[in-house]
């Protein structure tokens, strides 16, 4: 199959209004599907929350994936964690993570919380990258942030993201909003995204599509899908 054709503009039902794109110019961005927020053992489950939100969007990140994929539409996966000698790590995110329980670097049943390299910090197995998709690592929550995300973006002729992941309110929504200051239209997939407390989710939502929009959109996934046919 071909890839996208230049020029042509889809539509999503969405709130807080249609969103209108164009596909050869829109990239799924798949954001800290690993381990440590979604396995039992992981960061985030050490520190004191229910990994099964962040389950149960598996199937469908998994089925956007595999219309991004059918369509030869980019897709980016993000992964945050640290340098093994945590160099890149802040103090300040050190200490809260200790004393919340999960030290950044502390030894764990996946290895070293949110160290790269370690299995805690790779992608969970179901959502795994394929070849010529792109992962990002990266520090900090945003996605942007001492990454080349923006740049590979523009090397794309990216416009339009189609943002799915956890946490909703963390990792997600720093993206979204440093995203959005940089003029991408974002997207968020309510039910391919999720926080550990379904309060923080919704507020998320809802702070992103408040105010006509002020961060972005949010649509099902189904009504993703029906718009990319
Ligand atoms: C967190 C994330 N919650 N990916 N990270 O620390 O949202």
């Amino acid at each position: 199959m071909s890839g996208p054709v230049q020029g042509v503009r889809k539509s999503i039902d969405a709130v807080p209004y249609t969103f209108t794109f164009e596909p050869a110019r829109t990239a799924l961005l798949v954001i800290d599907m690993q381990n440590d927020f979604c396995a039992p053992g992981g960061f985030g489950e050490r520190l004191g929350n229910d990994i099964a939100p962040a389950r149960a969007i598996i199937p469908h990140i998994d089925a956007l994936l595999g219309k991004f994929r059918m369509l030869r539409l980019p897709v980016v996966h993000t992964r945050e964690g640290h340098l093994p000698d945590l160099s890149d790590c802040p103090p300040n995110k050190l200490e809260r993570s200790r004393k919340g329980g999960a030290g950044i670097g502390s030894e764990g049943p996946m290895g070293r919380l949110l160290i790269r390299g370690e299995r805690g910090h790779a992608i969970i197995p179901e959502l795994a990258p394929l070849p010529g998709e792109w992962v990002i690592d990266k520090p900090g929550k945003g996605a942007f942030w001492r990454t080349d995300l923006d740049a590979l973006l523009r090397s794309l002729d990216i416009q339009s993201l189609i943002v799915t992941g956890v946490t909703t309110h963390v990792c997600v929504h720093t993206t979204i909003r440093e995203a959005n200051d940089r003029g991408f239209d974002c997207l968020l997939v309510e039910d391919a995204a999720a926080a550990y407390d379904l309060r923080d989710h919704e507020a998320a939502v809802r702070m992103t599509v408040q105010q006509g929009g002020i961060f972005g959109f949010a649509a099902s996934t189904n009504n993703v899908l029906h718009g990319l046919a």
